[in-house]
């Protein structure tokens, strides 16, 4: 909220839904940003490798983390940092040129290879799932196996069918773990305690239309 990436009003999104708020993570912009959700981020994933009594099983060990084009691209070359430097864990990053270069080194992928190796995802926001899946299908066209995908935001929307949950979808189709830093119920109870009520309204309205039953 600090920085304007979080807005309430009407907007449309990619699904073609009508939603009263809008997450733009091309404003966590600042160095001082960066660090507090690179941390996040690292967290989030040694959280998810932890045990759990889920049926999934943990994230495992992995090789690379990948920051499909333009906005995950700050977001995994830092949190490889973090890993690094808060974590003691080694990984590379890697990401997507949106069009393929033809000379030099050519092709569309900078950093290291993904070929063999295990990759987790790391994006800003999930909805209907439709951006996940092209970045999950650039890391399996380059021999990359997703093993993992980690948000900044979950919105807890059901996939394009309309049906069932968007992150269930995305954890079926990679096996594997989809998790975030942040879910819509936790931006709902965020706002339950600022007392912006008017918000919390709308948000609740959607959730009915398009969000997670459960
Ligand atoms: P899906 O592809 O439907 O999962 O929507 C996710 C993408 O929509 C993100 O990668 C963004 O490009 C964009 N988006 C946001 O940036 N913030 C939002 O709050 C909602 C969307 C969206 O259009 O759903």
């Amino acid at each position: 909220m600090g920085c304007g990436a979080l807005k309430f009003g009407s907007f449309t999104l990619k699904s073609g839904r009508t939603s009263p708020y809008f997450f733009n993570a091309g404003l966590l912009s600042s160095g001082p940003i960066l660090a507090v959700l690179s941390e996040a981020y690292a967290g989030t994933i040694v959280a998810a490798q932890q045990p759990s009594d889920s049926n999934i099983s943990p994230l495992p060990s992995f090789d690379v983390l990948f920051g499909p084009a333009y906005k995950g691209i700050p977001f995994a070359a830092s949190t490889a940092l973090t890993l690094h430097t808060a974590h003691s864990i080694s990984v590379g990053f890697a990401y997507n040129r949106k069009e393929a270069k033809d000379h030099g080194e050519g092709g569309s992928i900078v950093g290291v290879p993904l070929n063999g190796q295990k990759v987790v995802i790391l994006d800003d926001v999930m909805t209907a799932g439709t951006a996940v899946r092209e970045a999950i299908e650039l890391v399996r066209k380059e021999g990359g196996e997703v093993v993992g995908v980690v948000q900044c935001l979950d919105r807890e929307e059901v996939g394009k069918d309309g049906v069932s949950s968007t992150t269930k979808e995305v954890e079926e189709l990679i096996g594997g773990r989809v998790k975030a830093i942040l879910r819509m119920r936790d931006l709902i109870e965020w706002l339950a305690r600022e007392g912006r009520t008017a918000e919390v309204g709308a948000m609740r309205e959607y959730r009915e239309k398009y969000g997670l039953k459960d």
